[in-house]
């Protein structure tokens, strides 16, 4: 009997298992059946916009917290795939913050080439994962949507790839129910246009409030307010953008923040970070981690110490994204194959972990945070076929970012890197971020 394979979402994530398990397959090893549950229409994950917010036409949570406009939030010469340059996708390197749509073309070209998309049960939400003591293997309950109708089937092992960045963490604070204006957070947001000659307020100080603040800057907002609860971005904001210490209370109209100042606003957007959450899996199984580089109870960061036979792909906060899904998912592969020994001593997964906590935290900035998780995709990749590639080169272009957001938070964009991949320099792009309000591919592709 070949084993059976459950992997849970078709995102970048999952994606990158669907072609780990594929090229093992084209070098002639004998893979198991593979089978992949999305309850989205379509691949993509975070990347597959939707107009929806709230529950979809199925009732169904909307996965989508990204938003119209937007462009990716670092260089995409630290994430792209070893196996599949931007240059091979598109016939010619690119400039380099790629626009959504342009992003999903790149990510869709490599698993269209693969052929797994028949490996995939779209609109198939999983309900529920269950271990069976005494078979050693898994139940999982799904639902097909479409047919409406729930089942179950036999897994030996299951990879859990369905993303942390959708279920978001909605704090109240004094006020908000009469406030007049409207409270919406982060993973809802998907037009700046909304905010059109607006006063807004932004709760959090990290990428969802550094990029949407931007975006409504860009597209014309009147004001932009983002309080911060521990410590300010402290970028060169442009004049009608404040950073003020955290939000007390509002009333009616008006913002009070912890420094005694207040503001009125129209509206506030609620930047305040996602949750890791899995309503599928009982607490056997579940991980608990907050979002940090060195996920909780994940040895190698991605084997549940709990049970080994059960994996999560993408758990950690990411600097580093789709090479490293790739670098996860290829040793995951290997360890389901057996060509990869798992230890037999749990203590040996514990430690693992404790090891991988404790390297974090002895980290002092954002510097020691990239190396720490480029020696993470190195580890990775160094036991398994993917193929090898300049990941220290990857943390420069991450450097040199972080160099130009400090220069100029509206102008970062405007920079260009060299892929570490065919070690091209990516043109500058024709226009330059805040001035280029249309964002489809065939603009960008313009150069
Ligand atoms: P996701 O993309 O979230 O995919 C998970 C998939 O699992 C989804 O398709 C979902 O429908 C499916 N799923 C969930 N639950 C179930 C279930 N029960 N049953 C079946 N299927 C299920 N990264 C970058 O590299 N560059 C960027 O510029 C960037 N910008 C971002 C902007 C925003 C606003 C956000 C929120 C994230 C951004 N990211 C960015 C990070 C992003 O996390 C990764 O790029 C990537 O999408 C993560 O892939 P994933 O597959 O792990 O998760
Ligand atoms: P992050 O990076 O998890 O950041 C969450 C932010 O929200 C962070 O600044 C937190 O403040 C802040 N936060 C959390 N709870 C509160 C409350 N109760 N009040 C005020 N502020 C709060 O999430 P993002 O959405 O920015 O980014 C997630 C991904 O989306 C990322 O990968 C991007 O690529 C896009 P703190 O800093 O802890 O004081």
């Amino acid at each position: 009997m070949k084993k059976r394979v459950a992997v849970i979402g078709a995102g970048p994530s999952g994606l990158a298992q669907l072609r780990a398990f594929q090229s093992a397959r084209a070098k002639g090893e004998d893979i198991p059946e593979v089978v992949c549950f999305e309850k989205q229409g379509n691949w993509g994950g975070l990347w597959n916009y939707s107009w929806r917010t709230g529950l979809d036409e199925y009732g169904e949570p909307v996965h989508c917290s990204m938003y119209r406009y937007l462009w990716t939030n670092g260089p995409k010469e630290g994430l792209e795939f070893a196996d599949y340059s931007f240059e091979e996708h598109f016939g010619k390197q690119i400039a380099s913050y790629p626009p959504r749509a342009v992003m999903v073309d790149y990510i869709e070209g490599r698993v269209k080439k693969a052929g797994v998309r028949p490996w995939i049960r779209f609109r198939h939400p999983v309900r529920l994962v269950k271990y069976n003591e005494a078979k050693g293997n898994f139940t999982l309950m799904a639902h097909d949507l479409v047919e409406d109708r729930m089942y179950e089937e036999e897994f030996d092992n299951v990879i859990v790839a369905s993303g942390h960045f959708s279920t978001p963490n909605v704090p109240e604070y004094p006020g908000f129910g009469i406030y007049g204006g409207r409270v919406l957070h982060a993973h809802d947001f998907r037009d700046a246009m909304e905010f059109h000659d607006k006063d807004i307020l932004l709760l959090g100080s990290s990428y969802s409030a550094e990029d949407i603040g931007s975006q409504c800057w860009k597209y014309g907002a009147k004001s932009v307010t983002v309080a911060y609860r521990n410590a300010p971005m402290g970028y060169d904001w442009p004049s009608n953008f404040h950073e003020v210490p955290a939000l007390d209370h509002v009333d009616e109209t008006t913002a009070y923040f912890i420094d005694g100042t207040s503001k009125k606003v129209d509206a506030i957007i609620l930047c305040t970070g996602y949750k890791h959450h899995f309503p599928f899996l009982p607490d056997d199984l579940r991980l608990k981690t907050a979002n940090r580089l060195a996920a909780a109870d994940l040895y190698k960061g991605v084997v549940w110490v709990n049970n080994p036979k059960l994996f999560y792909l993408g758990m950690q906060d990411q600097w580093f994204t789709f090479n490293m899904f790739d670098a996860q998912a290829w040793w995951v592969r290997d360890a389901i194959m057996g060509k990869i020994a798992l230890p037999t001593d749990k203590s040996v997964m514990l430690d693992d972990v404790k090891d991988r906590v404790a390297r974090e935290d002895a980290g002092q900035d954002a510097h020691d945070a990239i190396h720490y998780q480029g020696d993470y995709v190195k580890e990775l990749i160094a036991e398994t076929d993917y193929p090898s590639f300049d990941v220290d080169g990857a943390c420069e272009a991450f450097f040199e970012w972080k160099d130009h957001k400090k220069a100029g938070i509206m102008a970062f964009r405007d920079h260009a890197y060299k892929s570490v991949i065919t070690g091209t320099m990516a043109p500058v792009h024709h226009t330059p971020w805040k001035d280029a309000l249309e964002d489809s591919m065939e603009s960008y592709l313009k150069n």
